[in-house]
């Protein structure tokens, strides 16, 4: 047996980490001074340290634990899986067991005639796939000049070099030479901050006719495709005015371009639907999917393709794969996450039942003197802090300062919710329960009480003028 550490004392573990193991997105030096939260199990919605505190991950790992933690039935499928058939790959003519019965069952989920799949080992992974596709797509098509994909700031699609270009994150584009050629950026529906004077459903519509005016100018011949989340998540769970989506697919629908629908958080029942363009009612030609596939189970990515362009594709060969593409254990755990989902009643439960009521509660929150608008799709979720609610104002100490402190106070709080910015973001595993979710809400509210209170004794409710 290999050495398990967890019976180390937490201090011992912290050390070992600062020495030898690099995070992501985290400054080393700055955690090696304090030391990171070693979590040791979880069971269901919650979550145990090293120094046995409980905890309430209303994040779901990083969006992902759909099905909760805990779940025998996806253990069971792994190692049934390992003993008979741990690893085969699918280049060179072959195909295997799992990866047919994945492949079949995301075709039969997905809507319309999505019904391919081109398997990766996570989301970044499958929206490189998805590039170097449209690329070819129009290539095969005769049209090689249609190769700009248009995306939008402050979207995030992945950490890969290319994912990474799709995505509109400042500090991810100032490191290593990013983006590369070909993608375009256009502005986010983030009405909260950036609508101004405009009525929300105003700021929509002028946000979507920017797709539009990005194709006038880059020409209609050279747009491969464009990109978008259903609801932005690690941009700060951005739910755009009801006039954003109907205006995007108008223009999708005149201008000659492909649309990818990045479902790597809203799929797998998030938004009350199997995936979050069905809640926002737009068709995609292509679907990347990952984490809640496999309820993060395993590390499994892939793109979900429609008939014409698997066509197309199919008549050429596409020199792209993954060693990982189909891994049959994580196929497996995949096709076991979604019977449960499915046999469960998950997926409804999170529209009928859970969501309206962490909806409501979370639109509660607004009544707290720090929260500006609360936002809430399914069970994915945001609010906005703020220190004059009526002018929507940031903070003077500048975009982050606040909900790190509230951010810290939720960990005080044993609960997980996330800050980007100002905005605190949730995200619970699906399975979440009424009661789950008034302790969710409890914790929530005692966080923002402390928070404000630092705020006010450290002079930092002042707006940025
Ligand atoms: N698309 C979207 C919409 C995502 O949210 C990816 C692609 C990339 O997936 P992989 O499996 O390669 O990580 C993601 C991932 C955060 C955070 O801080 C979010 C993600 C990953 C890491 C951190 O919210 N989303």
């Amino acid at each position: 047996m290999s050495t398990i550490t967890n019976h180390l004392p937490t201090d011992e573990l912290q050390a070992l980490d600062a020495a030898h193991h690099m995070h992501p997105f985290t400054h080393g030096a700055e955690l090696a001074g304090k030391g990171a939260r070693v979590i040791t199990r979880a069971r269901g919605v919650t979550l145990t340290d090293s120094e046995g505190n409980d905890i309430l991950d209303a994040m779901a790992g990083l969006w992902c634990v759909n099905v909760g933690y805990g779940r025998d039935e996806l253990a069971d499928a792994a190692a049934r899986q390992m003993r008979e058939l741990p690893y085969y790959n699918t280049f060179f003519q072959t195909t295997h067991v799992p990866a047919i019965a994945l492949a079949s069952k995301l075709a039969e989920l997905a809507p319309g005639d999505l019904n391919h799949v081109f398997f990766a080992g996570s989301g970044s992974e499958a929206n490189d796939t998805n590039i170097r596709l449209v690329r070819t797509y129009w290539a095969q098509k005769g049209r090689p000049d249609k190769k700009v994909i248009i995306s939008r700031k402050n979207a995030y699609h992945g950490s890969s070099v290319g994912s990474a270009s799709l995505g509109g994150m400042g500090g991810m584009h100032a490191q290593g030479g990013l983006p590369i050629p070909g993608i375009h950026h256009i502005d986010q529906p983030n009405w909260w901050a950036e609508g101004g004077d405009m009525t929300p459903e105003e700021f929509g519509l002028e946000r979507a006719r920017q797709l539009e005016q990005a194709i006038a100018e880059l020409g209609e011949d050279r747009v491969a495709a464009f990109i978008a989340e259903p609801v932005q998540g690690a941009g700060g769970v951005i739910v755009p005015p009801d006039s954003y989506w109907p205006e995007i697919r108008r223009i999708c629908d005149k201008h000659d371009i492909l649309l990818i629908a990045d479902e790597v958080i809203c799929g797998f029942g998030r938004t009350g639907n199997w995936f979050g363009s069905q809640t926002v009612g737009w068709r995609p030609d292509i679907m990347t999917i990952a984490k809640g596939l496999s309820s993060g189970y395993q590390p499994i990515g892939g793109s979900i393709i429609s008939d014409e362009i698997a066509e197309v594709i199919g008549d050429t060969e596409f020199n792209h794969g993954y060693t990982y593409s189909g891994h049959p254990v994580a196929c497996a755990v995949a096709l076991e996450n979604l019977r449960i989902l499915e046999e469960e009643g998950i997926v409804d439960r999170v529209r009928d039942r859970t969501g309206p009521y962490l909806k409501e509660k979370w639109e509660e929150l607004t009544d707290h003197p720090l929260v500006g608008e609360a936002k809430i799709v399914g069970l994915m979720g945001s609010i906005a802090l703020t220190p004059d609610k009526a002018a929507r104002a940031p903070f003077a100490a500048g975009p982050g300062a606040a909900g790190l402190i509230c951010r810290e106070a939720c960990f005080a709080n044993n609960l997980v919710m996330r800050h980007v910015g100002d905005r605190m973001i949730i995200s619970p595993p699906l399975v979440i329960e009424p009661a789950e979710i008034d302790t969710l809400i409890h914790r929530a509210r005692a966080a923002l009480d402390q928070t404000h209170a630092r705020l006010r004794d450290e002079g930092l409710m002042k707006a940025a003028s």
